[in-house]
């Protein structure tokens, strides 16, 4: 029964939505644009991020990307352009990233389409030419209108076209100077929790974690993840530790973990997962079960990775 299960769960993690296939408004999300780059011109540095939000890699070959004016393009990759489940790609007009502004292109659709700087849409179709996802920004009135900057979706799940949950990325730098993260997590803005403290201790065969949020917006909860080696594999080894949902007070959080050795030391992550499933890892946090204290990662040592 259990190698069953285990068949039946391989199974349906190896589905994949491809092209042809209906998909459902949301299942993609355009999450991140840079419609005026300022390091290289234009002509050569516009793109656009998307995310897939399922947890199924999906297949876009085949889709459409137009505006609703005169731009339309049929996505023609020569064969599958999957977006990774829960992951990014990032489709530009120029591929060449000495050119483009130095970012990692996944996805030329070329020359002749055109992010406008003022007011321009973003329209996605699946190969039944259904809508999945659509951004009609406006240049200035409610969305950002950078330069230079990308401006990038930070929630809650729903408000994708919601030009007052899109912000200037003015953290993240890529290539020749321009900011943006093209292909992965948009920055600051869109974490979903403000994490200010993770830690953990050992005492009387016990490591205790603890971890504390001063915001949290829409999330689901954490998992605790360990290894044995900084570098090594990690493995979940809690349930669903679940979170306040979208909060402006802090909370406090404690784990503990009684299924150690002495005289080891552990390796601790947080998985933190939010109501659309997009999972973000913090850590790793060392801790030593021994009797003598020796160095431990503090968060604020790893935090300062993060920002
Ligand atoms: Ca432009
Ligand atoms: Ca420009
Ligand atoms: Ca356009
Ligand atoms: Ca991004």
């Amino acid at each position: 029964m259990k190698t069953l299960f285990g068949m039946v769960t391989i199974f349906v993690l190896g589905l994949c939505i491809v092209a042809g296939e209906a998909a459902n408004p949301g299942d993609i999300i355009i999450n991140e644009v840079m419609q005026n780059p300022a390091a290289v011109s234009d002509a050569n540095g516009e793109w656009f991020e998307l995310y897939n939000s399922t947890s199924s890699d999906i297949d876009i070959n085949g889709w459409t990307i137009r505006d609703d004016d005169v731009d339309s393009h049929v996505i023609d990759n020569g064969g599958p352009l999957l977006v990774p489940a829960k992951g990014y790609l990032v489709l530009g007009n120029n591929a060449d990233s000495g050119t483009n502004g130095g970012y990692t292109c996944d996805y030329s659709y070329g020359t002749a389409w055109y992010l406008a700087n003022t007011a321009d849409e973003i329209v996605l179709e699946d190969g039944l030419k259904a809508e999945i996802a659509r951004i009609n920004y406006d240049g200035g009135p409610i969305w950002p209108d950078p330069t230079g900057h990308s401006m990038g979706w930070t929630g809650p799940p729903g408000s994708y076209d919601d030009g007052s949950d899109w912000v200037e990325d003015t953290t993240a730098t890529y290539g020749d100077g321009d900011y943006g993260t093209p292909g992965y997590l948009n920055t600051d803005s869109t974490l979903p929790v403000d994490l200010s403290y993770f830690a953990g201790s050992f005492s009387a065969g016990v490591v205790t974690l603890r971890w504390r949020t001063e915001t949290e917006i829409n999330n689901m909860g954490f998992f605790v993840w360990r290894a044995q080696e900084l570098d090594g594999e990690y493995q979940a080894i809690s349930g669903l530790i679940p979170g306040h949902g979208s909060s402006l007070e802090p909370h406090s959080y404690v784990y503990h973990d009684i299924d150690i050795l002495p005289d080891r030391t552990y390796y601790y992550k947080l998985r933190q997962v939010d109501m659309e499933g997009r999972e973000i890892f913090y850590g790793p946090i060392s801790v030593f079960t021994g009797t003598t204290r020796v160095d431990q990662t503090t968060w604020g040592e790893i935090k300062a990775k993060y920002r």
